[in-house]
Formats: C-alpha cells, sequence, structure tokens
C-alpha cells in the first residue's frame, strides 16, 4: 500500500533525513512530503534539495526560510546558505519559488506553520502559511491566546512544522501534528507516516546551527562589500564582528582595519601627486582628466585632506583617484 511520509524542518540536515527514512523504510512509491525549511542553518542544504528535487513522488511546501530566499530577505543564515549552494543558488531560488504553500489530499492537511481555523487551504493568505514573520503577526492578532490549532475543530487532520515543539512532536486528539523537533539545533528529525499515522524519529548528529554558525564566520565576513562601506561604518562593523572568539576572524579583521588605516594615510601621497600633474597639465588636459576636480583644487590651492576626504569618502573611491592619479593602492586582505 503506497504510504505518506510526512517530515519535519530539515534545515539542511541530510544524513538525518537519510536515516530518518530508512527508518521508515521508504519505498519509491511512497509519497514524500516536506512541510518546508528544507535549508538554512545546517550542514547540507543543496544534497536536501536535490533529494527533494530528484526523488519522484516528492513534495516541499514553501517554509519561511525559502520565501526569505525567494523575496531576497537576507539575514546570516540566508547569507551562509547562499555560499554553501555556490553556484547553484540562483538556479535554486527559481526552484524555491515553485514551491506550494499547502497539500490536501481526502485524509490530510499539511502546510508549513499555521492556518485559520474554517477557511479552505486555497484562501488562506501564503504569509500566514508559511510563517513568515507579518503572517506570524497576523496570527497573532487573530488568535491573541493560545494557538491557532487551539480552534482548529475539523475531523481531518493537520501537520506542520515551523515552531520547535521539544525533542518530540507535538500531537493532540490524533489529528493535530506539530512535526518541528530540532533536527538543526541538535535534537530529532520527525516523520509521521500514513495511513496509521505512526510518528518516527531520529537523533541529530550534532547542534549543526552552532556549528554551521563559526564554520563560516569568515566566508561570509568575506563577502560583505567592505569597499563601499563608509570610514564610520566600516570601522563599526569592524568592532562589531570582533567580538568573535574565533582567533581566525579576528586576525583577518585586524588586516582589514590596517588596510583601511592605510588608505586613509595615503591621502597625503595623493595630495602630492595630484599636484605633480596640475603643474604638468593645461587647463583643457585638465578638465578631461578623471581626477580633474582634485586637480584644479591643487592648481587653485584648496586641495588638503579635508576637502580630498570628501572625495574618498570610501575605500573604493579612493582607491579609484588613487588610480587616475597613477598612484596604486592595496585591495583588502583575501
Ligand atoms: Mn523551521
Amino acid at each position: 500500500m503506497r504510504r505518506t511520509v510526512i517530515v519535519g524542518d530539515i534545515h539542511g540536515c541530510f544524513d538525518e533525513l537519510l536515516e530518518l527514512l530508512e527508518k521508515v523504510e521508504i519505498r519509491p512509491d511512497d509519497l514524500l512530503i516536506s512541510v518546508g525549511d528544507l535549508v538554512d542553518r545546517g550542514p547540507a542544504p543543496g544534497e536536501v534539495v536535490s533529494f527533494f528535487r530528484e526523488r519522484p513522488n516528492s513534495v516541499a511546501l514553501m517554509g519561511n526560510h525559502e520565501r526569505k530566499h525567494v523575496r531576497g530577505v537576507f539575514s546570516y543564515a540566508q547569507e551562509i546558505t547562499r555560499l554553501q549552494l555556490g553556484d547553484r543558488y540562483a538556479e535554486t531560488v527559481e526552484w524555491m519559488r515553485t514551491l506550494p504553500y499547502y497539500f490536501e489530499n481526502e485524509h490530510v492537511r499539511v502546510v508549513h506553520a499555521a492556518m485559520v481555523p474554517g477557511i479552505p487551504l486555497p484562501e488562506q493568505r501564503e504569509e500566514i502559511l508559511c510563517g513568515s514573520t507579518r503572517g506570524e503577526r497576523e496570527l497573532a492578532a487573530l488568535f491573541p491566546e493560545g494557538h491557532w490549532h487551539d480552534h482548529y475543530t475539523d475531523a481531518k487532520p493537520v501537520v506542520f512544522g515551523h515552531h520547535v515543539t521539544g525533542r518530540e512532536p507535538m500531537i493532540r486528539d490524533g489529528r493535530i501534528f506539530g512535526l518541528d523537533t530540532g533536527a538543526c539545533h541538535g535534537w530529532n528529525l520527525t516523520a509521521l507516516c500514513l495511513p496509521d499515522f505512526s510518528v518516527h524519529s531520529v537523533a541529530a548528529r550534532a547542534d549543526h546551527w552552532s556549528i554551521v554558525m563559526r564554520q563560516w564566520q569568515l566566508p561570509v565576513l568575506k563577502t560583505k562589500p567592505w569597499h563601499d562601506f563608509t570610514w564610520s561604518k566600516l570601522a563599526k562593523s569592524i568592532e562589531e564582528f570582533s567580538s568573535t572568539s574565533d582567533a581566525s576572524v579576528r586576525a583577518w579583521l585586524e588586516a582589514l582595519r590596517e588596510w583601511a588605516a592605510n588608505l586613509q594615510s595615503a591621502l597625503p601621497t595623493l595630495i602630492a601627486a595630484a599636484h605633480r600633474i596640475a603643474e604638468e597639465l593645461t587647463e583643457e588636459e585638465m578638465r578631461r582628466h578623471p581626477a580633474a576636480k582634485a586637480l584644479f583644487q591643487a592648481r587653485n590651492g584648496r586641495l588638503n585632506e579635508t576637502s580630498l576626504a570628501v572625495q574618498c569618502s570610501t575605500p573604493r573611491k579612493t582607491i579609484n583617484l588613487a588610480a587616475t592619479l597613477g598612484l596604486t593602492l592595496d585591495e583588502p586582505p583575501r
């Protein structure tokens, strides 16, 4: 008999997913459903996504984490996933765009986060179904006390993830199933099998999110647009990230601080170069020169560190202006 196997929030925990599917003895014709949140926080989001895309009879719902990628809402977890997926990232996000917000057949309803009881699934708001920040707010306004599922009285069971229920799933009345058992936080990955509604879990192999968070600190830092930060933002960011206990991250930030200091202390050299060039050029040649403004200021005796700092408000502007004056300044540490 063909079964339906519904898995809670996987969050890139691929080894646990394989172990769980082995444990439930999944067969090729079984329908496999993910409640959503295939990616973010765990070590292997690419493998999890590929698995769902390649396995016939598989459905992944749109979780709030997929939706963040689709909408380009980036915090640290999404920056890490983008690096983990590398070249495949853009194409994977295009696939995420196609994910459904719910699954329903004659036996069960599945959503990522929540639904408003009494409203058919096709009429529910996507934000509420997937548990986006706005959806959570709307839901809290609808149910100021307790949970949406306290009001779910339909006979048809409803299955969801999104809120970690603890190491054990939340099962109420044989109709309400919360399956997010915190796999990415080192707890369990849980599956519900239909038609017998049996529950199966495997233990997470590690507190993945805290490991991944540490591991990707430096690679994520290196992707920040340091070139285009103003000097004050740059200093503030270095300060902020330096609170880490990771020595390699602190060393890299120290090199970045030195790079910024060297660029800023190059202003007198730029001024000297501008004076030299201004002396050699005619007024017409100066007008066509890419550093025309600095050259005219030099000729008129108005070029000093204060006036030049206005034109050199970021590392990139400083490096570019130096280049037009024939000077090569350092690129940031690799
Ligand atoms: Mn989740």
